[in-house]
């Protein structure tokens, strides 16, 4: 086990963060940044503030099948790939602030000796089951066939386009051999089955240290969207998986027997997060194993809902085997961010591309930080639309962020030349004031911990709400005139709420930020030793002399500049402009398949075979939507033979009302089969076009019969 070099005390020392590896198949775009990125980032940087140790580690998750497409697809090798997207994605990161410690890539040989090693001790130690197995295998393309290389019905949720390793619907995640009616990625054949070896890690195995840990110990702390994934595929049952794969590319499995094989990249990717740390430590002189064996060290992995399993179950798991590491305190994933309604896609460049937004709006990072953040998808998918990226700099940051600074900035200014005033005795208001501003870091430290990013924004946004009050109520362009010794005061009270301002907005705003404190003091940021926690300590009363408050008497501060500019309606049509594009280039394409939409036709069959489709009309009687799906409803089918339930992917199509009393064609001697837990007792068969659209393969037209009555339940369809 980790050594535990002391007891786990409340507010850890040293926090490890991860940020999932986004893959080097294409850039990063808007819903990379909202679910996963920024609020890692938020988090991190709010730790330094709080002058923790902290590893914050990152890199391009390089190997998998998705690469080995991009590079057939781009007629290039998978390493060329790799070295295109790294360096725009590293590029993106860096100029969005996401302050990494260490932006890796698993590529490096660092991270091939690391997951090299990883794999050899567990092997070494009987971790694993090594297994010859039929795996699914495309005789025409002459390989086999994993991960993205299969497509078929998920055996959970019915999507009938689940990869063979997870289902992009439900999350879960499957071997490619419990797919439904696979068919090969590569050529659309159906596969056959041939027998490789591969080492399976037993996460049946796992199952009592999963309930203890994660079912006990986090119910309360982790985010019921991710607590609740990881009890649904507990509850499920775990069964072994392989995590080795016939692929050449990626990392080769360094044991007797693994030749022409490698790991599998949802087995050596979050190994990357130790390599990556090990790359920075080895930099900075540091031990990297306190970040990751160590019981104070917090661990933490920031992902999106589609790498819960990977993050909860078979990572932890993988540690746990291994026996030396710690295990994640917390794994706070986000849902997914929507664009304008839509579904972000990459191959459908329905996405807004972060190097893009830059040629577009240039130094305004922050602005699409804090919209994207103020949108965080942290309990349900939500929506990014221009619109509200408009109405929220406008509304928000210019309004009442930038308006406040520019100010307190110009007033200082104009009335003391830049330096800042000696206050007179407070006001009761200015107590008040100088009060409420002091609980500010605590509220915002407390929603920061509890992984409520929006919310924590909110509260800074309140800040500079108190600070705008506060120059309405006192008006010192008033007080000016009558009253010397008041304005210097109000002004005074201003940049302190100022320079608070510039401190707690680090984490959300850091570009923002960065210019607030080179406006409001002459030091270099560098030699700036203010921190969170002075805020809190605020002295109220008479401001005894010297350096007490956070900004000083005497202090020179800078002109100042607009800290955010309006965006115009203009801007914000080239935006809807460019998706409506992509609309459309997206209908054109779908089209053209729609042409030559007619799939090829499958193997030969003998008539024999057909005879064996028992096929009936049936009549649907009741109908009603499978709670948690999208696509299935469950149906009660009168077959004439019988009444049975039959599951159906019909529910994007077809109301559970719309149905019921419609006369359908029935498949009634297939096996029956569990979706959802629901037993399925045959299959309705349909019709579907290119663009998914199903409709019922109906009696009342597939046999020459005039009305919809004549066609009797259980009269056979040859
Ligand atoms: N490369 C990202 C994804 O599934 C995946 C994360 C790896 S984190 C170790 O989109
Ligand atoms: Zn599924």
């Amino acid at each position: 086990m980790a050594e535990n070099s002391s007891t786990n005390s409340k507010s850890p020392n040293r926090y490890t963060i991860t940020a999932a590896l986004p893959y080097t198949n294409g850039p990063v775009h808007i819903g990379h940044l909202a679910g996963v990125y920024v609020p890692a980032d938020i988090y991190a940087r709010y730790q330094r503030l709080q002058n923790k140790d902290v590893a914050f580690v990152c890199g391009s998750d390089e190997h998998g099948v998705p690469i080995t497409i991009k590079a057939k697809k781009e007629g290039i090798t998978p390493q060329e790939v790799v070295d295109k997207y790294h360096g725009i994605i590293k590029k993106s990161f860096e100029d969005f602030g996401i302050s990494f410690d260490n932006y890796s890539r698993t590529s490096a040989k660092v991270h091939h000796d690391t997951a090299s090693a990883f794999f050899k001790k567990l092997y070494e130690d009987g971790k694993f089951i090594e297994e010859v197995t039929e795996q699914l295998y495309d005789a025409e393309a002459k390989q086999f066939l994993a991960d993205r290389f299969i497509l078929g019905t998920c055996p959970k949720c019915g999507f009938e386009e689940s990869y063979g390793d997870q289902c992009e619907n439900c999350g879960t995640s499957h071997n490619a051999t419990d797919l439904i009616n696979p068919k090969s990625a590569i050529t659309g054949n159906k596969p056959v089955l041939k027998e490789t070896r591969h080492w399976f890690l037993p996460l049946d195995q796992y199952e009592g240290f999963l309930k203890e840990w994660i079912l006990k110990e986090h119910k309360k702390d982790w985010k019921s969207n991710v607590y609740g994934q990881c009890k649904s595929w507990i509850d499920d049952g775990l069964r072994a998986r392989a995590v080795t794969r016939d692929l050449d590319w990626g990392i080769p499995v360094p044991v007797e027997g693994g030749e022409g094989k490698v790991l599998y990249v949802w087995f050596d990717a979050p190994i990357g997060y130790i390599s990556a740390t090990k790359e920075w430590a080895e930099r900075e002189g540091k031990d990297w194993k306190p970040y990751w064996k160590n019981e104070d060290t917090k661990l933490l992995h920031f992902i999106g809902k589609d790498n819960i399993v990977f993050h909860c179950i078979i990572f932890p798991s993988m540690l746990k085997a291994e026996g030396s590491y710690i295990l994640p305190d917390n794994v706070p994933a986000n849902e997914f961010l929507n664009l304008e309604g839509n579904k972000i896609s990459t191959s459908k460049n329905w996405a807004v591309w972060l190097h893009e937004y830059l040629e577009e709006f240039p130094n305004q990072q922050d602005v699409l930080r804090y919209v994207l953040t103020a949108n965080a998808p942290e309990t349900k998918d939500n929506d990014f639309t221009w619109a509200d990226f408009q109405a929220r700099n406008n509304n928000e940051l210019v309004a009442i962020f930038g308006n406040f600074i520019n100010r307190v900035v110009v007033l200082t200014n104009k009335y003391y030349d830049g330096i800042v005033p000696e206050p007179a005795d407070f006001s009761e208001v200015d107590t008040q004031t100088l009060k409420e501003l002091q609980a500010y870091p605590a509220v915002i430290a407390s929603s920061i911990e509890r992984y409520r990013f929006r919310e924590a924004q909110q509260e800074l946004m309140n800040v500079a709400r108190l600070g705008n009050k506060y120059l309405a109520d006192e008006e010192p362009w008033k007080t000016i005139k009558t009253d010397e010794a008041r304005t210097k005061t109000v002004m005074y009270i201003a940049l302190q709420i100022a320079s608070a301002l510039s401190f707690l907005s680090e984490p959300f705003l850091p570009f923002t930020s960065e210019k607030l404190r080179e406006m409001l003091t002459s030091a270099p940021l560098s030699d700036q030793k203010l921190s969170w926690n002075d805020i809190s300590s605020l002295p109220l009363g008479e401001m005894p002399k010297g350096r007490e408050g956070l900004i000083n008497p005497g202090h020179q501060i800078g002109k100042g500049e607009l800290l955010f500019s309006k965006i115009e309606d203009e801007q914000i049509q080239q935006q809807l402009d460019k998706l409506e594009a992509s609309k459309k280039a997206n209908a054109s394409t779908s089209s053209a398949t729609l042409n030559n939409a007619i799939k090829p036709q499958k193997e030969m069959i003998e008539f024999d075979d057909f005879t064996k489709l028992d096929m009936r009309v049936g009549t649907i009687i009741e109908a009603e939507k499978m709670p948690k799906t999208k696509k299935l409803l469950v149906l009660k089918v009168d077959t004439g033979i019988d009444v049975r339930t039959i599951v159906s992917g019909i529910a994007e199509s077809f109301k559970a009302e719309d149905v019921v009393g419609k006369k359908v064609t029935v498949l009634v001697n297939l096996a029956p089969r569990k979706l959802r837990g629901v037993e399925s007792q045959g299959m309705i068969l349909m019709t579907e076009t290119a663009e998914g659209k199903l409709s019922f393969v109906n009696p009342d037209t597939s046999t020459p019969l005039s009305t919809d009555d004549e066609v009797s339940n259980g009269a056979s369809i040859n």
